[in-house]
């Protein structure tokens, strides 16, 4: 055999297996079982922080294109990958037949990846997007990944030993026409097997999170209860979990005299505690949408920890998810009553996309520490740190005190011949877990201020909406701010001392150009 026809045939036969690999592997994600495609991006994601995380989402177009991106060239990454290793493959069992034996090819492609994966992804191998316990979704990953590489590894050797197997004919001829023939029905082979790991990749991606991470709620519309399907988004995954609650359990582990593992019903069927909390990301602009409220329904995480004994030298409680998203939150946050797991968003049971069938609620904190699809709660030291403050979020992670107009629009016209009634204002404000006492519009960019009207007081735990109405002496450009005082009594401001990664402070304006 020749060295061009070895090369040629183990990059084929490599490609081949590859395509078979992407095409398992696809299959399990859409059983909900974690795969490389998107468990290797969890695993280097962390390690890129805030700045640099949010210029590459700039220029991609956003966390959804970011997520396409990290996929697509995982897949393209991994083709090349076997492309070469295919390559290599040819070259050495040309040289050395005797390496073709299932001992030595077993070894090389299936239990060294094996070992290999299992070492540098070992962090993020205990996700399961179906709800499995996080040791025993370690296992079914493993499996997993076992069954892609076997796959692999077969259809690579039988694609390279039917490429170049001699005829044992007449006419003893190596290359043509033969060969070509086999390359050819491989070939179609692969474009079948492509063909349904394409079919899978549509269908993977219509369950995608694409169509609603990110959905915002302000304007016109916003009123004091978000409903379930217009409460903001946000998704640190390509496919969000769709738990089985009957596979799902949550453990009460880490720094604790009495572990415990909790049914769902068990934990329902605990006394209750219901409560209207608002829950804003740490990227939220000042303008922006990714902020909302709603009626949780759910068990005082006290309870819990309370049954579980808490050690002397636990600190922080650490939550996490299904698909392997963790936060912490100091042990006394966690103590406080209205720290919540919630099973139900304003009188349903909790969608899909916010949690099912558990979430952390922790009034006043970032969206970030209100962990959705909760599967175990581990007690641990000072030091433990979650999935975006690895990558360097924070460190201050308390909501600071915000308000938004809302109505009219940034940069709306009105004409002073037309209005009949004065313009009405209207917005919200969130003071975190402190409440809102008072509400004040500027029409002059912040050097004079009057009250507005508070026309629903959420509670201390979640926002207010206010409103105030308007008429303009004369025409011209105006740039209206709105401030508030949060219920200990300070002042909206912004704050110097809040780091970069900490949530943006500062006030709302808008422009309002009026005419004669
Ligand atoms: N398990 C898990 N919990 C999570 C996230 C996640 O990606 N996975 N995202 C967090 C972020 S960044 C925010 S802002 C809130 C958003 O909650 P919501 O989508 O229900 O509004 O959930 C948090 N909890
Ligand atoms: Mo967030």
């Amino acid at each position: 055999m020749s060295k061009t026809k070895a090369i040629f045939a183990g990059l084929l036969a490599g490609l081949l297996g590859g395509i078979v690999m992407t095409t398992l592997m696809l299959l399990l994600a859409a059983f909900g079982v974690a795969t490389p495609l998107v468990i290797i991006g969890d695993r280097l994601s962390v390690f890129i922080s805030p700045g640099p995380f949010l210029s590459l989402m700039g220029k991609v177009g956003g966390y959804n294109h970011l997520k396409q991106l990290g996929v697509g060239s995982t897949i393209s990454g991994q083709l090349l990958v076997v492309a070469i290793g295919g390559m290599v493959f040819g070259l050495v069992a040309r040289r050395y037949p005797a390496r073709l034996s299932a001992m030595w090819t077993m070894s090389i492609f299936v239990l060294l990846p094996i070992i290999a994966f299992a070492i540098a992804l070992w962090p993020v191998l205990g996700t399961s997007y179906l709800g499995l316990p996080i040791d025993v979704a370690r296992l079914v990953t493993l499996v997993g990944f076992a069954l892609c590489f076997f796959f692999f590894e077969r259809t690579l050797v039988a694609s390279f030993q039917f490429l170049t197997m001699r005829k044992v004919a007449k006419h003893d001829y190596e290359f043509t026409p033969a060969v070509g023939r086999r390359a050819f029905v491989l070939s179609a082979i692969g474009i079948v097997a492509a063909g349904g790991g394409a079919a899978l990749a549509r269908k993977l991606y219509r369950a995608a999170t694409f169509s609603y991470d990110g959905t915002q709620y302000k304007g016109r519309i916003v009123e004091p209860i978000t409903p379930n399907e217009m409460f903001y988004c946000v998704t640190k995954n390509v496919v969000d979990p769709r738990v089985d609650v009957d596979l799902w359990h949550l453990e009460v582990s880490g720094l604790v005299q009495n572990r415990a593992t909790w049914r769902f019903q068990d934990l329902v069927d605990l006394p209750m505690r219901e409560q209207q909390t608002t829950l804003m990301c740490i990227s939220n602009g000042l303008d922006a949408g990714l902020i909302s409220n709603a009626l949780w329904k759910g068990v005082p995480l006290r309870d819990l920890l309370d049954r579980a004994a808490p050690l002397s030298n636990a600190a922080r409680v650490r939550f996490h998810g299904v698909d392997n998203y963790t936060d912490t939150i100091p042990l006394e946050k966690a103590m406080e009553p209205t720290t919540l797991l919630a099973y139900e968003m304003n009188g349903a049971q909790l969608p899909d996309r916010h949690g099912y069938p558990l979430r952390a609620i922790v009034p006043g904190y970032f969206g970030e520490k209100h962990v959705k699809w909760l599967t175990r709660i581990e007690l641990t030291d000072a030091d433990a740190k979650g999935f975006y403050e690895t990558q360097g979020w924070g460190p201050d992670f308390i909501a600071p005190t915000r308000s938004r107009i809302d109505v009219p629009e940034y940069d709306s016209r009105f004409s002073l011949g037309e209005l009949k009634a004065p313009i009405e204002i209207k917005g919200i404000s969130y003071g975190g877990d402190r409440g809102i006492s008072r509400v004040e519009l500027s029409f002059d960019d912040g050097n004079s201020w009057r009250d507005a009207k508070i026309y629903y007081a959420g509670g201390d735990l979640s926002w207010s909406l206010w409103k105030t109405e308007w008429t303009p002496d004369a025409a011209g450009d105006y740039v209206l701010a709105v401030r508030a005082t949060d219920g200990e009594g300070d002042v909206q401001e912004f704050e110097e001392d809040r780091g970069w990664f900490s949530g943006i402070s500062g006030l709302h304006k808008i422009n309002v150009h009026i005419t004669a």
